[in-house]
């Protein structure tokens, strides 16, 4: 299969585009740099030592005698080029993961919100109108997230695999419905990923494209059996304020014995999945596309759900480190349940890495092993979703 990974220089993408490599496939890379770009702006580093898109290119035709394609293009204002390449290249699929993804740095500024709405929104749409006036008939898989469902308002109930039946009282009887589930972003970039799910909605119906969209939760980890054949094909590491997600930040934290920073009470629950089960979602959803004419066909792509202040505590048994509650700079529930329908990746043969299994080891190896590459000042979150402070 010939694939394009948008985005294939990302956290996500740069091990996915080595797993499909991997597999067979014929993949090019579209990246922009632009979250390169972003690190530079913030002043960051991964943890990891990530290499440049060329060197890491030439390391796997090295290692694994493959070739990965790479354009650099920029989703959101390079049309005609997308265009361009869709008509030349006619890929059999696309996987896209080309959007601005962390939502403490949308909330940042109106500058940072005013991007993020542009590079998402846009690069999602131009990408769809370009399959449609190429007539490429690529089936697209998209990254979305467990955020465009919002947390908490169905209490105990499973949240469903994106669409959610109803019934509505009408003068002749009830009228059941199956509709999308509820928006509820909590940010600007979930804002971000509600309108992509419309945007998909519309285009399965009025143009008939195949589209997936995952409903990832948030990702921990960092290599996988790729990745971690060379160290020039590292995969990234965030720990910061803003793009650093939870766990991770927190197994770095605790390396550095710099107390572990729960927001609030830490009563948020949220969802979580390991990087080596992410790209094992991406191939399974690749295998089993929709058929032409189908509605996005969704998956919430997460393995388990767990509160902050356990995974805090979990990893404070495991490491000895302690662990502080810190004022929260976001406008989020203190406290919520959350349990998630995830039987189709299960059931297409999803073998899930557990918490309980992967954490010692990523603790000791990747978080000790660059821990002297950490800039402390970079580890609180300071990107309130207020302006005056916490929004908690
Ligand atoms: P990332 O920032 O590491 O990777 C995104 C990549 O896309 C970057 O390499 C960036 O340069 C590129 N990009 C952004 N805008 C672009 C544009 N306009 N044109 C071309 N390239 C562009 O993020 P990630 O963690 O790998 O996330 C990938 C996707 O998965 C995102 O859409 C994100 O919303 C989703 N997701 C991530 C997580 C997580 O925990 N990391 C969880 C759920 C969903
Ligand atoms: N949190 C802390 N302490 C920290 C960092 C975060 O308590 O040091 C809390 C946050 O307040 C929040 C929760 O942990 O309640 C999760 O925060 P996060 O930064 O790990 O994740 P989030 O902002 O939700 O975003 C990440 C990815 C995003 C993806 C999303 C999946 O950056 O791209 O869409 O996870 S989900 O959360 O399921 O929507």
């Amino acid at each position: 299969m010939k694939v394009i990974v948008l985005g294939g220089d990302g956290f996500c993408g740069w091990p996915t585009s080595l797993h499909l490599s991997d597999l067979g496939d014929e993949v090019i890379i579209v990246d922009n740099l632009s979250r390169r770009f972003i690190d530079i702006e913030l002043e960051l580093e991964s943890l990891t030592p990530i290499a440049p898109i060329g060197t890491r290119l030439a390391a796997w035709k090295e290692v694994s005698g493959k070739t990965i394609r790479y354009v650099r293009l920029d989703l959101a204002n390079e049309y005609d080029r997308l265009l361009a390449l869709l008509s030349e290249e006619r890929p059999d699929a696309i996987v896209h993961f080309a959007e601005q993804r962390s939502a403490p740095y949308s909330m940042k500024s109106p500058k940072a919100k005013r991007y993020t709405v542009g590079n998402n929104v846009s690069g999602t749409h131009n990408l769809l109108c370009a399959l449609v006036e190429s007539g490429v008939k690529a089936h697209l898989v998209h990254l979305g997230t467990m955020g465009v469902y919002g947390y908490g308002w169905s209490g105990s109930a499973p949240i469903p695999e994106g669409y959610l039946e109803v019934q509505v009282d009408t003068p002749d009887g009830q009228l059941k419905r199956e509709i999308l589930h509820p928006a509820n972003p909590g940010s600007v970039y979930h804002m971000t990923k509600t309108l992509d799910q419309l945007m998909f909605a519309f285009y399965t119906k009025n143009d008939r494209i195949r589209v997936t969209d995952l409903h990832q939760g948030i990702v921990w980890g960092t290599q996988t059996a790729q990745t971690q054949m060379d160290v020039r094909l590292i995969n990234r590491f965030d720990y910061d304020g803003d793009y650093g997600t939870v766990l991770n930040r927190f197994l770095v934290q605790a390396v550095l014995n710099y107390p572990l920073t729960v927001h609030g009470t830490g009563g948020q629950t949220r969802a979580f999945i390991h990087i080596r089960d992410t790209v094992r979602c991406i191939e399974i959803a690749l295998k089993t596309p929709p058929e032409v004419g189908d509605k996005p066909k969704i998956f919430n792509q997460v393995t388990e759900s767990y509160k902050v202040r356990d995974l805090a505590k979990l990893v404070a048994e495991t490491t000895g480190c302690e662990v502080k509650n810190v004022p929260n700079p976001r406008l989020e529930a203190d406290e919520n349940d959350l349990v998630v329908e995830n039987k189709q990746f299960l059931s297409l043969g999803l073998n899930p890495t557990t918490l309980s299994e992967g954490l010692l080891a990523e603790v000791q190896d990747i978080a000790r092993r660059y821990s002297s590459r950490v800039d402390l000042s970079k580890i609180p979150a300071t990107s309130a979703w207020r302006s005056g402070g916490s929004g908690a």
